[in-house]
């Protein structure tokens, strides 16, 4: 857990603007853009700029960087007009998490399930 840029971490390098991404807000703890593999009209994905490697060890270091994260989910909502969405942090290789870096998923614009699968 360490909250420094890591070499081999997906998410810095779009932080550092070393891999490209469609960013559609950025503040000064977080970026948001969209996710390369959409699973609904809108799906972005909200990262705080420090790295955490999941949602759990975020939270737990940095409360206040965790709920920036948060505020922002809500704005990208708001920007697109979302009725009703889901914010979603897989947490764990079971939960479906692939990148090691905390992220939040704003997905909406489509009907959905529950439970998820
Ligand atoms: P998760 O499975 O919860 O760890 O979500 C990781 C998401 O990251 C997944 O929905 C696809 C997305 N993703 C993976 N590689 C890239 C990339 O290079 N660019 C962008 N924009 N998204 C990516």
């Amino acid at each position: 857990m360490a909250a420094e840029p890591q070499d081999d971490c997906l998410f810095c390098k779009i932080v550092e603007g070393h891999v490209p991404a469609t960013i559609v807000r950025e503040t000064e703890t977080t970026v948001a853009f969209r996710d390369i593999n959409p699973q609904a009209p809108t799906h972005v994905l909200v990262i705080p700029k420090a790295h955490y490697p999941d949602a759990a060890a975020l939270a737990a270091a940095e409360p206040t960087l965790a709920a920036d994260v948060l505020r922002e989910a809500q704005a990208v909502a708001d920007e697109d007009k979302l009725e009703s969405y889901r914010i979603v942090f897989n947490t764990g290789a079971g939960a479906g998490q692939t990148v090691w870096h905390a992220h939040a998923h704003i997905l909406g614009g489509r009907g959905m399930q529950w439970p998820p699968g």
